[in-house]
């Protein structure tokens, strides 16, 4: 009886194996499509618009191409070893062996990545001509100011602009607590750390939209603390720069009256039209941004609106303070107004 159901069970635990293998590959193709559908588009380090960030691809390609040789390799010489018969391999060829590949080898494969990524590690150098833009992380939106020379720095928010082909120059900050720099298109990550001043230096190699991100957990809205990049070509970039410099052109009353009303100016600017104090962010040209907090809400009237009168569901934790007191009307009146200051 024994023998007989023996076969059975083991058919049956085969087909269970072979099922399990078959459920395990489709979960991992899952999971590389999953996660591979993230290496296009606005924000990735495989969708590259800087030299810093081509070189680190192109290191990581071929970092991943060789661990996935030796990987290899490591595999198929356990699995000649299980397949061998007992008492075919002496123990000094096994010595052998290790000798080779265990020492030698994996040695000088790593001296050949160092030497190749050696020159990735050099970073770009900035000279006093260059763009020079000093960003500060706060919590939790990005204080964006272009430094010119005569006239004092062009401040904006939650959005930066750079021109294609030149070295800009980034000096990160932060007021209150450790937030950090990434672009992942452009270039690797930068501390912004309260008390010093990091340097970044980049340059962009194509014009496009892209996205930037907090990449330090800096409190509750952390993840709600992106941004958007511009590479632009130089000519339009000048322009846009000069454009920005304007004070705000349009009013939409009631929207400006009201602005003032509420006091919002306790913590904006909007030059031209409001001398503000500047705790928050400027709000000059907010209509010609591409989203509203910080990346985190689409600039619509609507979520305009409702940003102000419950800014904390939008973003836990945010310094902006909610306005429930103020009327639906009200808070569409403000927000066309915002939205005409381009
Ligand atoms: C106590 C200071 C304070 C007051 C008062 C205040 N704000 Fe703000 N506001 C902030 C801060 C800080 C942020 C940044 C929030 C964030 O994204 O974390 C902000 C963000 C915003 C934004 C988004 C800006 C952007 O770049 O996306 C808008 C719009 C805005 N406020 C409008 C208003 C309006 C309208 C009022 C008046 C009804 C007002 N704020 C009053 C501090 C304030
Ligand atoms: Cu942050």
């Amino acid at each position: 009886m024994a023998v007989r159901v023996r076969p059975r069970r083991s058919r049956s635990s085969r087909a269970a194996c072979n099922r399990t293998a078959t459920a395990l590959a489709a979960s991992l193709l899952v999971a590389l499509a999953a996660t591979l559908g993230g290496c296009a588009g606005v924000q990735s380090t495989f969708s590259t618009f800087g030299l810093e960030a081509e070189s680190t691809r192109k290191l990581t390609i071929g970092m991943t191409i060789a661990a996935a040789l030796i990987v290899f390799g490591v595999a198929s010489i356990t699995v000649h070893a299980a397949r061998t018969p007992a008492g075919r391999l002496s123990h000094a060829q096994g010595m052998r062996v290790i000798f080779w590949l265990g020492a030698v080898g994996p040695a000088a494969l790593l001296v050949v990545l160092l030497v190749l990524s050696l020159p990735s590690m050099r970073p770009l150098r900035a000279t006093p001509n260059d763009l020079r833009i000093s960003v500060d992380g706060e919590q939790f939106w990005w204080r964006v100011r272009y430094m010119q020379t005569g006239t004092g720095p062009l401040e904006t928010a939650n959005e930066i602009r750079i021109p294609v082909g030149r070295t800009v120059s980034f000096a990160l900050a932060s007021p209150d607590v450790i937030h950090s720099f990434w672009i992942p298109g452009l270039a690797g990550k930068m501390d912004m750390i309260p008390g010093r001043t990091n340097e970044l230096v980049v340059r962009a190699t194509r014009s496009g939209k892209f996205r930037g991100a907090c990449a330090e957990f800096c409190g509750l809205s952390h993840a709600r603390m992106a941004f958007d990049v511009v590479a632009m070509e130089p000519e339009a970039f000048d322009r846009w720069l000069a454009e920005n410099a304007r004070p705000a052109a349009a009013t939409a009353e009631p929207g400006r009256r009201l602005f003032d009303e509420y006091g919002c100016s306790g913590c904006h600017v909007v030059r031209g039209h409001v001398d503000g104090i500047a705790i928050g962010p400027d709000l000059t040209h907010v209509g010609s941004r591409r989203s509203l907090g910080a990346g985190t809400l689409p600039l619509t009237r609507q979520a305009i609106s409702r940003f102000i009168r419950d800014s904390s569901a939008a973003k836990p934790g945010s310094r902006m303070p909610s306005f429930p007191q103020m009327s639906a009307d009200d808070a569409d009146a403000v927000a066309d107004y915002l939205l005409a200051l381009r």
